[in-house]
């Protein structure tokens, strides 16, 4: 450490703190706090160890800085975004490419020197009357070949302390890796708050600097755009993972049981609020993941393990019925955030869908809140928001799966891809092999747009492997990665996709919620050679009598022919016209993509060509 980073330090934290950050013997990360304390003069900053006392310190700093406020059942908190800061900002998430980069123009990008002269000058003294956090956490288990140590300084306690339930501590860690620079940082500031949320939104941005493995937020506080080990590091490790040959992806993780005590474990990719968390902690099943994984290759094996060791939901219409699971934590005692809900006057958390019908009155993003209540333009202002979320431990879950801190992760045997598709998949179909899998499914998978993005909802988009707001590097790179990483082993994963979101002629669902249930055990047979399946032009499907006989003994349901014959249906039309999409994409926006791809979209059409 330099005498003027002592000084600085010194000037700003107490001894204590002062004495973690030099316990840490990492100039890298001296510079990297130094450097920041002084371009946003906080009046001081706080080092969080891996120590309860600290976590204690954070929860604290929440409710004193009126970040979070107590509701009714104790550990449970809620917090508020700005109403037009409540889902994540695509538009002004980008990569700071240096002038010679090219991603494609399927990446958000802008010029690094003028990106990172525009951030820093948001930066600047932006801290200003506030405390900062400095805090130190691992993606993926500690002690693994999977974990990557990540620094985060930030003036939101709700940042600090989502950090805390959704990571395990990385303090003792950054000990261990002495003075390597092999980690991970983030930046980030609300700025400047009125009632207590990002005033200037305007001034928003999520820059992703791929060179420095560093992340700036600025003027936002929705976990998506600020907590930086979530989508902000999910970005760098994708760009990593390429440089390493693994996979960092958009995935679930968890645990299905099969006959005779049989457990197989899956990764699905779905792209937000398309269902991946609900199927991740489906009742009967273990979760270890619902948002992010990591995968490895080993002894000819794949391995998997979950980034994060809590959720960060999306609540809506989340009931006692769907979501037995989840409901029970979050009427527990036990630490809960729940964000861009209502607190009603008995001070519970209601929210959209939650069965309890509209309460009259409440306090939500906009204050004080009654059914009557429009904003400005008119509009009436929904008692929550459609992206409202509950931050919670994996650990409060009833169905946690015992590979959650494994350090070796969970060897995975099958892989589903999901999207919201009124039209075109099936409930389930099963990929012909990886190739077939990856380029059919993964990499053409597109989805009805939702809430968890800000912009136009029900639009159908692409959106390959449900990674596309995350993949950093160019896009037929990362296609072709996919197509590496399980070439040659004896038995790659089999891979799935689903769709929860068939409609019919008059728009209602085809399939109930609860379905996914028989899904997820169809596939579990089917990945260990228990059931046979009908062959089509874009994959395997089920044979009726199988599912009627999972539909029984799973949900006690009966299951008719005629509703297999609808769900099943072939689709020719619909299939051949998104072939024709997927490849005009591919041919005209992305950079280098495997030739595979089009050779195996082809032979795809022409099977679709035969039978129709
Ligand atoms: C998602 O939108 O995919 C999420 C929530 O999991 S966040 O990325 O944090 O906005
Ligand atoms: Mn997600």
């Amino acid at each position: 450490m330099t005498e003027k980073q002592a000084h600085l330090f010194k000037e700003k934290c107490s001894e204590k703190n002062y004495k973690k950050l030099i316990s840490l013997n990492n100039s890298k990360l001296h510079s990297f706090v130094a450097k920041y304390i002084e371009l946003c003069n906080p009046d001081s900053f706080y080092v969080c160890d891996d120590s309860d006392e600290d976590r204690q310190y954070i929860r604290n700093k929440t409710v004193e800085n009126n970040e979070e406020r107590k509701i009714a059942i104790e550990g449970h908190t809620a917090h508020f975004d700005g109403y037009n800061d409540q889902a994540r900002d695509k538009a002004n998430t980008k990569y700071l490419l240096p002038p010679d980069t090219n991603l494609g123009a399927s990446l958000n990008s802008t010029d690094r020197d003028s990106g990172l002269t525009e951030v820093h000058d948001y930066l600047k003294n932006i801290m200003a009357g506030k405390e900062a956090y400095v805090l130190f956490f691992s993606l993926g288990p500690t002690n693994s070949e999977f974990s990557i140590p990540c620094v985060q300084i930030t003036d939101s306690s709700y940042v600090a302390h989502s950090e805390y339930i959704l990571y395990r501590t990385g303090y003792e860690q950054f000990k261990k890796i002495g003075t390597s620079g092999e980690f991970f940082r983030y930046m980030h500031s609300a700025g400047e708050l009125a009632n207590g949320v990002s005033k200037n939104v305007d001034k928003r941005r999520i820059y992703i600097d791929l060179e420095d493995d560093i992340v700036y937020s600025v003027n936002t506080q929705y976990a998506g755009n600020t907590v930086g080990l979530k989508k902000l590091s999910l970005r760098l490790a994708i760009s990593k993972a390429s440089e390493e040959g693994w996979l960092a992806e958009h995935m679930l993780l968890m645990g299905v049981h099969g006959p005779g005590g049989r457990k197989t474990y899956f990764t699905g990719a779905f792209p937000s609020a398309c269902g991946k968390t609900s199927t991740a902690m489906l009742p009967g099943e273990n979760i270890v993941g619902d948002d992010i994984a990591y995968l490895r290759r080993k002894s000819g094996k794949i391995y998997s393990a979950n980034v994060e060791c809590g959720i960060f939901g999306i609540i809506r219409d989340v009931n006692p019925k769907d979501d037995a699971v989840i409901w029970e934590t979050l009427n527990a005692k036990g630490e809960v955030i729940f964000s861009n809900i209502l607190i009603d006057e008995n001070n519970n958390p209601r929210w959209l869908g939650d069965g309890r019908g509209i309460p009259e009155k409440g306090i939500n993003y906009s204050g004080n809140w009654n059914k009557e209540k429009k904003d400005p333009k008119g509009n009436e202002i929904p008692h929550a928001h459609k992206n409202a979320r509950y931050t919670v431990s994996l650990y409060a879950l009833g169905n946690v799966d015992s590979k959650l801190d494994d350090p070796k992760g969970a060897e995975v045997k099958g892989v589903i891809y999901g999207g919201r598709d009124s039209s075109i998949w099936p409930p389930v179909q099963e990929a012909f092999n990886w190739v077939h899998g990856v380029i059919t499914m993964g990499a053409s998978l597109e989805s009805e747009t939702t809430a968890a993005t800000l912009g136009k909802e029900g639009v159908r988009v692409f959106n390959p492997m449900s990674n596309i707001d995350f993949v950093a590097i160019p896009l037929g790179k990362y296609i072709e990665n996919y197509l590496k990483f399980a070439s040659g082993l004896k038995k790659p994963p089999s891979i799935f996709a689903v769709n929860y979101f068939q409609k019919d002629r008059n728009g209602g669902y085809l399939t109930a919620m609860e379905d996914k249930r028989v899904w997820v055990k169809w596939m579990e047979l089917r990945v260990n050679g228990d059931v046979d399946a009908t062959k089509t032009p874009t994959g395997y499907i089920p044979k009726y009598e199988d599912l009627k006989k999972l539909f029984k003994d799973v949900l006690k349901k009966d299951y008719s022919q005629s509703q297999y014959d609808e769900q099943f249906a072939s689709r020719p039309k619909e299939n051949l016209d998104k072939i024709e999409r997927i490849k005009e994409i591919y041919k005209t926006k992305v950079k280098n993509t495997p030739n595979e791809l089009f050779s195996v979209l082809d032979e795809q059409k022409k099977r679709l060509e035969e039978t129709s």
